[in-house]
């Protein structure tokens, strides 16, 4: 299958010694290099792709637009940009937001020091140096005193192994890896296996264009409809004139992205207000939906009201019963992702839209034309895999990456990650991760999240420079304390009761432990500005 995007592999880079090496141009990479060169010191990126915006680069199958409103899903480390750049939708498409990456990486003359197409195979620790060694694709090595990698909670593809993939005659796509030049489905029968939140952005898409279109569906999702639209200019002059307040207001929420929550129990409201409530949410659109009660996600009573009201919504509006009732989902709502849609249950209502069940009879294999399921063959012309992600760990572990002793990370997170704070591991001195497993990142804006972690990062560096520090590195206490704190408070949570992508699930031989730290955006922001207030308790610094 062909999937992924070739480029010129010359490196141009003639220096080998640097103060700082990142892995990844996405919105982390961008900032962290931004900051490290603002300290005056001689930093590197390495990115695997040919340009910019990490997810944004990759993730470019058709629908595709974040789902955070884009005033929020935006960099605010520098008041010009924010004021210089107008987003035209509430949730802009994969297009716009690539785009702004291009605008940060020229407006801060970031390209200069990125060096593209270049993948890094491996990142050795060298105890006589007190350095890290990272070695290319290209076979160069560069060395650094330290290593951070911003190489993405969801970036490494999963592609479950069928049997016979690669003898289909058509066409094979990943929605985490488009063709940069799009896909034309006109006039042909495509199959996609997958009902995530990339698929449910596609096939609306896919299906008006497409002569048919087939959806293999093993787990049904809760959708809410984005309710999208072009932003007004006098709501973009008052989101101008108070940026500053919007993202104190953000940075207060649990996922810092600034939504209204309601605290009370739906189990004390009566079941016409709770309606009306849910009703006026759905009308809104988007993941405010679950903010309607404070225990929707606590209580599986509770949970069940908001569920059975998405539920309603999918048999209204999906007109065949027995489509309608494989839509409605089994399970909690918000446990696996919530995704946000654009009449995705609608596309159900087309005729030439047709859903097939994989959940009690796996898809057999891939044939030379299309897909065998429960004794039929299905013909298409193309194969839409929308299968997601290696989740948080994927991108770390397609790099060898060795600590002291010549330990490697894969082999001390096989029973899942062990992290301090999710920004660093104990046996890697000098290595940090940003948004890594046990920090929030993922339930939160990414935005905010990654500004967050460069920043302890940068003011670490800053920090170690002016008292003669060389070396840190966490303690082992710290990060087992960490580990059962991210867990203690998962286990309160109901969103680590299913079999996501948040547990590992997806990935068969993945252990399953809830990676990202739930505690919130703002718990999390203030054991870290302990954890310096303290002198970098719980690190070791020499
Ligand atoms: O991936 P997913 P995604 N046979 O893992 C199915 C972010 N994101 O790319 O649920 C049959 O959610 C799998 O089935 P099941 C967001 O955080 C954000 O859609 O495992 N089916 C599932 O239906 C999101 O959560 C945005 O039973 C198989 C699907 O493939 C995350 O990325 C947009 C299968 C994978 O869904 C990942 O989303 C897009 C098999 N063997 C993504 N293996 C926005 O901001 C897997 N599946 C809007």
């Amino acid at each position: 299958m062909a999937v992924g995007v070739q480029g010129d592999k010359n490196t141009g880079v003639t220096d080998i010694d640097f103060d700082v090496i990142i892995v990844g141009a996405g919105f982390a990479g961008m900032y962290m290099l931004h900051r490290i060169r603002g300290m005056g010191l001689k930093s590197i990126v390495f990115e695997a792709g040919s340009g910019v915006g990490g997810t944004w680069f990759w993730n470019r199958y058709p629908g595709a637009r974040c789902d955070v409103e884009s005033v929020q899903y935006s960099y605010q480390f520098d008041k010009e940009l924010e004021q210089e750049w107008t987003w035209s939708e509430k949730y802009s498409p994969q297009p716009e937001i690539l785009k702004y990456a291009n605008h940060v990486a020229d407006r801060f003359k970031l390209r200069e020091d990125i060096c593209f197409n270049t993948r890094i195979k491996s990142s050795v620790y060298d105890e006589d140096r007190t350095q890290w060694e990272v070695t290319t694709d290209q076979g160069d090595i560069y060395r650094s005193s330290f290593c951070v990698f911003a190489t993405g909670c969801l970036s490494s593809f999963n592609l479950p192994g069928f049997e016979g993939m690669d003898d289909f005659s058509g066409a094979s796509y990943h929605t985490g890896q488009w063709p940069h030049e799009g896909v034309d489905f006109s006039n042909l029968r495509v199959g996609v296996i997958g009902t995530g939140s990339s698929a449910i952005q596609s096939i609306p898409e896919i299906a008006k264009q497409a002569k048919h279109l087939t959806v293999f569906q093993r787990t049904a999702n809760y959708t809410i409809p984005a309710r999208n639209a072009k932003l007004e200019e006098d709501y973009i002059r008052a989101v101008k004139g108070d940026y500053a307040g919007l993202r104190e207001r953000a940075r207060q929420k649990p996922a810092g992205y600034d939504i209204p929550l309601n605290p009370q129990s739906v189990l004390e409201v009566t079941k016409e207000e709770f309606t009306s409530e849910f009703q006026a949410r759905w009308e809104k659109g988007g993941t405010q939906f679950l903010g309607a009660y404070g225990d929707l996600l606590l209580k599986p009573e509770a949970n069940e009201k908001a569920a059975a009201f998405v539920k309603k919504m999918i048999r209204n509006t999906v007109e065949d019963p027995k489509v309608a009732e494989l839509l409605c989902p089994t399970n909690i709502i918000g446990c696996k992702r919530l995704c946000v849609d654009t009449d995705y249950y609608k596309t159900y209502n087309r005729p030439n839209v047709k859903l097939v069940d994989v959940s009690q009879i796996p898809i057999d294999r891939i044939t030379s034309s299309g897909i065998a399921h429960a004794g039929i063959e299905y013909e298409f012309d193309a194969i839409v895999y929308a299968t997601g992600f290696d989740a948080m760990t994927g991108a770390l572990f397609n790099i060898d990456i060795r600590g002291r002793e010549g330990r490697s990370l894969k082999e001390k997170w096989n029973g899942g990650p062990q992290t301090y704070l999710g920004l660093t591991t104990n046996g890697f001195p000098n290595m940090f991760t940003i948004t890594g497993p046990g920090s929030p990142s993922v339930l939160t804006n990414m935005l905010p999240s990654i500004e967050q972690h460069v920043n302890f990062i940068s003011d670490c560096i800053s920090y170690m420079r002016e008292h003669g520090h060389s070396r840190i590195e966490p303690e082992l206490n710290a990060e087992l304390d960490w580990g059962m704190h991210v867990n203690e408070v998962a286990d309160v949570s109901l969103r680590s009761t299913c079999a996501s992508w948040y547990v590992g699930a997806n990935v068969p031989g993945k252990p399953r432990v809830f990676t990202p730290y739930i505690g919130g955006f703002p718990r999390y922001v203030e054991r870290c500005e302990s954890v310096v207030a303290n002198g970098y308790e719980g690190f070791s610094l020499a």
